[in-house]
């Protein structure tokens, strides 16, 4: 059980209806799913609380990759605690004191997971990103935060972090599919969970994807781990 579903209503259609019929579909395949901006930017926290309401996986991700000061990235995890996700996802680079320090403790509070984006899988990203990798890694040791975001389509980089970080903090790695990473290969390198969308999600029959998704990324580890 690795596989997130990235939930992102692609443009004319109805946010919760696409994300809710999804959802059915997939069956309770994943292990979790992650609705961010394209959801909540179009149908608000109503329609963040519909959808989670009909996600019976373990993971309810909140990827609304906050980067602000404290007080407010608290708001607004807040605010969509009330609409049952269990966990949030903000950028490392904003730093410990007045920023995530508070919000990993408006986190404990609430009961919810926060998740820190450490790294990228865009190109674009190594040109800032590397060279203040360690710091960030840093960050999310200081704040003791429940998983970070590292790139499947970047396995050296995964493989850096697990390395630094050691085994008690979760990787949540995106870029499969669509980005160019094959299933199985963030696993092999060391993540936790692979965060897959279009492959699944724009799929003609996204169960069956689904389901391909999880019998490639058995495979990959099979053969990387030998078990
Ligand atoms: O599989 P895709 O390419 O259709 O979707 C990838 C999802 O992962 C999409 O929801 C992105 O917002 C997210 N993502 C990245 O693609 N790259 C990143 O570096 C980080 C994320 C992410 O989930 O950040 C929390």
């Amino acid at each position: 059980m690795t596989l997130i579903v990235a939930l992102d209503p692609p443009e004319g259609v109805d946010g919760v209806k696409w994300c809710v019929n999804l959802i059915n579909k997939l069956n309770g395949v994943p292990k979790g799913y992650k609705v961010g901006l394209p959801l909540l930017v179009k149908e608000g926290v109503k329609g963040l609380k519909n959808v989670v309401s009909v996600m019976s996986a373990e993971l309810a991700i909140a990827d609304l990759k906050l980067a602000d000061i404290g007080y407010v990235m608290s708001l607004i995890t807040k605010t969509v605690a009330d609409a049952g996700v269990s966990a949030v996802i903000a950028h490392a680079f904003v730093g410990t004191e007045g920023a995530l320090g508070e919000l990993s403790r408006v986190c404990s509070e609430l009961g919810i997971k926060l998740i820190l984006v450490t790294f990228m899988s865009h190109p674009g990203a190594a040109r800032v990103m590397k060279k203040v990798f360690r710091d960030l890694l840093d960050v999310v040791k200081e704040v003791n935060a429940w998983g970070v975001v590292l790139p499947a389509t970047m396995p050296d980089i995964l493989k850096a972090g697990r390395e630094y970080l050691g085994p008690s903090f979760k990787i949540l790695a995106p870029g499969v599919g669509a980005q160019g990473a094959a299933p199985g290969d963030a696993l092999c390198a060391g993540a936790d969970y692979e965060i897959v969308g279009r492959l699944i999600a724009r799929a003609e029959n996204p169960l069956e994807a689904a389901l391909e998704v999880v019998k490639k990324q058995e495979e990959s580890v099979r053969a990387c781990r030998g078990s």
